[in-house]
């Protein structure tokens, strides 16, 4: 080859493999173990960190060693053969680890539960150890983190449980592979190649959990499809089963109540009928065949058109006990949702939940858990916590969160999540006096409870950066995070984030994590300031809808929500209205039901209130809501300034799409708060504050604005 030619081409080579190395699609994650590029830190990692030592030989220790050989060999830019620092890394668990090392552990160990591990610095060695060998990749991966964002490997002495059982992403993912409210895509799960034809990305998605420390997965959505329970889905469950159990990840079904009828040929699914209760062993027993570390059933019955005991008079705990009994020999569990309205109550939506499983108490079996949305209408930018929470001292109760955004623009939207989750986790309950915070319901230390779990509807899908938005991500990360320890601050969970997806750069940092936890609030703003809910556009929920008055039933209309009237706006809860402040403790309920204690945040969330009552602020309320929807305009216009200043501390590809979104984010919080204040100005009739921006269009302009194709639509309604 001539000269010219053969220096053409390894040019165009070192192109490739620079375009190769700093291809940044999102899909590595957090989990990208790029070189450290402060080269005094990197030489003072070289310098700690000896040989690796692991013992034991399962699967788990084989990912775990495989994980920590690629993750230092990339964070330290050298074969993690050839390191030979001053420490050397010994891992294993306790039972594996040579006696004289595991002898000092002993007492380390007694702290842990089965899944948390100790990580500790003695002599010449950093040891990761663990009762398990979950535990000991968990500890493995919190050990990389370590390295990731920068922190001294020196003296170590870090102890770690999950304070939370049962840790569950629920995808509400349909056998078509559509997702119901997914954004990011379709199903990852390809049923119709499965089992055979094992995509790596499966193994990918477990171990992006496993290093948050999620345990659990619901494949199937809860508007649910019985075929999932027949062999021949049942062989492709467990080929999934098989690739996440070494990453300490347990599938759980989605389980339709009316299967023994549709899949099983009986004439009914009441669950106190003897053949259908047998029905029901025999489908568990089949299924722990196929998959022996089955983790159970979610269930959401007599919700939204979905059968249940009720169809056959009976009730919650007939249905959920009758499942947990078949599952209890297999120690699975029921997570049953009381996620439950219906429109012939005509008193409150927020109020049906409470109603129907609180006199329950007491009554569910030991291995059901009743899953309970985190407010009491519907996984809206704000909601009070769900008066559920500590109100049942003697059932085991999880929390659901919603990871994916129906209700708050989908996947375009920038909007950091776990400041919502640490929200809700730090309310206070007082069902116990002051400081029954909701962590402390959920981890079970308020009452005690046998089992605890934290649910999160997957925000996941075929999109290469799995999310849809590469800012996404963080709340898949954070409520892992915070699942493990609903006590972690949400700040440092995204400083953490920031770091181990981007950069270490102290400004980037600070700046992009302040850009983050401003996110929640401004979506509370531009959407539903001042406890508005439920003002979405119908079926699809994109974009504002506040007019919407002619669904079929009456709590699916927002106009029932916010109530506007020429007197005021506001839902009215306290007791001269519908009185949903009562399920709450009595020093909350006072709390809400006084307008000068209420937080404003949840003003009309709970009272209705004049166009003209006074803000503490000064304000009126109409000068004031109006204020609030410019604000969160004008904090979106503040997280584009944030961005477009960063465009030299980040890869091209994801500052450009980052870039793009937060311009379409900025479009439509505009259109929130005109197509709003068009709309609730008709009725309070007063002008805009100066400071707000006076609308694009007219009313009936957003009013006629139609989203056919919108995505993650329920295909049903
Ligand atoms: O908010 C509603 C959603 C439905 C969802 C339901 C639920 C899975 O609009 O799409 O159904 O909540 O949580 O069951």
């Amino acid at each position: 080859m001539p000269r010219c030619l053969k220096w053409l081409f390894s040019f165009s080579l070192i192109l490739l493999f620079q375009s190769a190395t700093y291809a940044t699609d999102g899909y590595k994650l957090w989990l990208d173990y790029k070189t450290i590029s402060d080269s005094a830190l990197l030489k003072e990692y070289q310098s700690l960190l000896g040989g690796i030592q692991f013992y034991g030989n399962s699967e788990t220790i084989e990912k775990a060693s495989r994980e920590i050989q690629q993750g230092i060999s990339g964070l330290l830019g050298m074969d993690s053969e050839k390191l030979n620092g001053k420490y050397r890394l010994v891992i294993g668990s306790y039972s594996n680890l040579p006696k004289d090392i595991a002898h000092q552990f002993s007492k380390e160990l007694e702290y842990l539960n089965k899944e948390g591990y100790v990580i500790k610095s003695i002599s010449n060695s950093i040891v990761i150890t663990a009762k398990t060998d979950i535990g000991v990749l968990y500890g493995t991966f919190n050990f990389l983190k370590r390295l990731q964002t920068q922190q001294s490997i020196e003296n170590l002495n870090i102890t770690d449980s999950p304070k939370i059982d049962i840790r569950i992403l629920n995808h509400w993912d349909n056998l078509d592979r559509t997702v119901e409210r997914g954004y990011a895509g379709f199903s990852l799960w390809n049923w119709h190649q499965l089992p055979e034809y094992k995509d790596p990305r499966y193994e990918d998605y477990a171990r992006a959990n496993a290093s948050i420390g999620i345990n659990g997965t619901v494949l199937t959505n809860v508007n649910s499809n019985a075929l999932v329970l027949t062999p021949q889905y049942l062989e492709k469950v467990k080929a999934l089963a098989d690739i996440f159990r070494p990453y300490g990840l347990k599938v759980y079904l989605t389980a339709r109540f009316s299967a023994p009828m549709e899949i099983g040929g009986l004439k009914t699914a009441d669950p106190l009928h003897a053949e259908v209760k047998n029905w029901w062993k025999n489908k568990v027993e089949e299924i722990y065949t196929y998959i022996p570390d089955f983790g159970g059933f979610l269930v959401k019955a007599n919700s939204e058109g979905q059968p249940g005991p009720q169809n056959y008079g009976r009730n919650h705990v007939d249905g959920a006990n009758m499942m947990a009994e078949a599952l209890a020999p297999f120690n699975g569990v029921v997570m049953w949702r009381a996620f439950v309205y219906s429109e012939h109550d005509t008193t409150d939506r927020a109020k049906q939940a409470y109603n129907e499983f609180v006199p329950h108490d007491g009554q569910f079996k030991d291995n059901v858990i009743i899953q309970v949305k985190n407010g009491p209408i519907d996984f809206q930018p704000r909601e009070p916590f769900h008066p559920m929470f500590g109100a049942m001292a003697n059932t085991n109760l999880m929390i659901e969160f919603q990871i994916t955004q129906e209700y708050m623009g989908g996947a375009t939207h920038l909007v950091y999540q776990p400041k919502l989750f640490e929200e809700v986790f730090e309310a206070d309950t007082y069902r116990k006096g002051k400081g029954s915070t909701v962590a402390k319901v959920i981890d079970g230390s308020l009452h005690n409870k046998k089992i605890t779990g934290v649910a999160g509807v997957s925000n996941i899908g075929t999109d290469r950066n799995w999310t849809g938005h590469h800012f996404l991500q963080a709340n898949w990360y954070g409520f892992g995070r915070l699942a493990w320890d609903p006590y972690l601050n949400s700040e440092d969970i995204a400083k953490e984030w920031v770091k181990m997806t981007f950069s270490n750069k102290e400004p980037f940092v600070e700046k992009v994590s302040a850009m983050m936890i401003e996110s929640r609030e401004a979506v509370v703003n531009y959407m539903t300031p001042l406890g508005l809910h439920h003002i979405m556009a119908t079926g699809h929920h994109y974009g504002p809808g506040p007019w919407v008055s002619d669904l079929s039933r009456p709590e699916w209309n927002p106009v029932y929500y916010h109530k506007a009237d020429n007197s005021g706006v506001g839902f009215d809860r306290t007791p001269s209205g519908s009185n949903a402040t009562a399920q709450y403790a009595p020093e909350v309920a006072a709390m809400f039901n006084n307008l000068e204690t209420c937080p404003e945040e949840d003003l009309l969330w709970f009272h209705h209130v004049p166009w003209n009552y006074k803000l503490k602020n000064g304000h009126t309320l109409w000068d004031g809501l109006a204020l609030k929807y410019q604000e969160g305009v004008n904090e979106v216009a503040q997280m584009q300034a944030t961005w477009n200043q960063l465009e030299n501390d980040v890869d091209a590809q994801r500052f450009n799409e980052v870039k793009m979104l937060l311009n379409i984010q900025y479009k439509e919080a505009k259109w929130w708060q005109d197509a709003c204040l068009l709309y609730f100005q008709q009725f309070s009739k007063m002008e805009l504050p100066k400071g707000v921006e006076a609308p694009a269009h007219t009313l009936q302009y957003y009013q006629n604005l139609q989203f056919p194709y919108a995505p993650g639509i329920r295909p049903q309604w």
